[in-house]
């Protein structure tokens, strides 16, 4: 079926905000971005109701490839799946870190310490695996894909640091077992596991940094 219609428009909204303001609230909003830190020891404090809804609902307000949305959040907080899937991304990355990753790969690894270990998916509170979702019986054939999940997993990633909860990137691969072990159509694939939850009072994190801007931004 094609449509040749024209499309239903109405007024672009405003968000009115004065210069002044807007070089503080980017600055603010910068400032607290910028301390955020993937962690990887969580302690079992509880995430506070109705955080993870908002911040999922921040995920799917982002742009996406002809508005199709193709993302999927499966939050997971039952001990068994979360051992389940420890075991399962264990077992990848064991592979991964003993025999498929490069040396040199596994040298740009080194600082952060990462290895085939992977507690943070039993000890975080809370998992949020991320789909993306592609042609199926229910949803229709989705255009750019990668870039509209990662810019809807930024947004979920800053709306949970600006409540004050840690979370990981994790990308165990491959990923098909996220489908096995929780029960998904074959027409989504996984695209990371973010725990989420608060760091252990211990909890330490690898001395790294940001490139300054001068290096990031160029003026063309
Ligand atoms: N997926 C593995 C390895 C890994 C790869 C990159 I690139 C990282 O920045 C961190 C880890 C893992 O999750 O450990």
């Amino acid at each position: 079926m094609t449509s040749n219609s024209a499309p239903l428009m109405q007024p672009a909204p405003r968000y009115p905000v004065p210069a002044e303001e807007a070089r503080l609230r980017v600055r603010d909003f910068a400032d607290g971005l910028s301390v955020r830190r993937t962690v990887r020891d969580f302690s079992d404090r509880p995430i506070p109701d109705g955080v993870i809804e908002q911040a999922v609902r921040a995920a799917g307000s982002a742009p996406s490839g002809a508005n199709l949305q193709p993302w999927r959040f499966v939050v997971v907080t039952d001990p068994q799946v979360r051992r389940a899937l420890r075991t399962a991304a264990e077992t990848e990355e064991r592979e991964f870190y003993q025999r498929r990753a490069s040396r040199e790969w596994l040298d740009a690894l080194a600082p952060l310490g990462t290895d085939w270990r992977k507690p943070f998916l039993e000890t975080a509170p809370g998992l949020i695996v991320v789909f993306e979702v592609h042609k199926g019986p229910s949803s229709p054939k989705p255009y750019y894909v990668k870039e509209s999940v990662g810019i809807a997993v930024g947004f979920l990633l800053a709306a949970l640091h600006q409540a004050g909860l840690a979370t990981l990137t994790h990308t165990p691969s491959p990923m098909r077992f996220l489908n096995q072990i929780l029960q998904r159509p074959q027409e989504e694939r996984g695209y990371l596991i973010i725990p989420v939850g608060y760091p252990t009072d211990e909890a330490q994190v690898p001395v790294i940094d940001k490139k300054p801007l001068r290096e990031i931004l160029v003026w063309s």
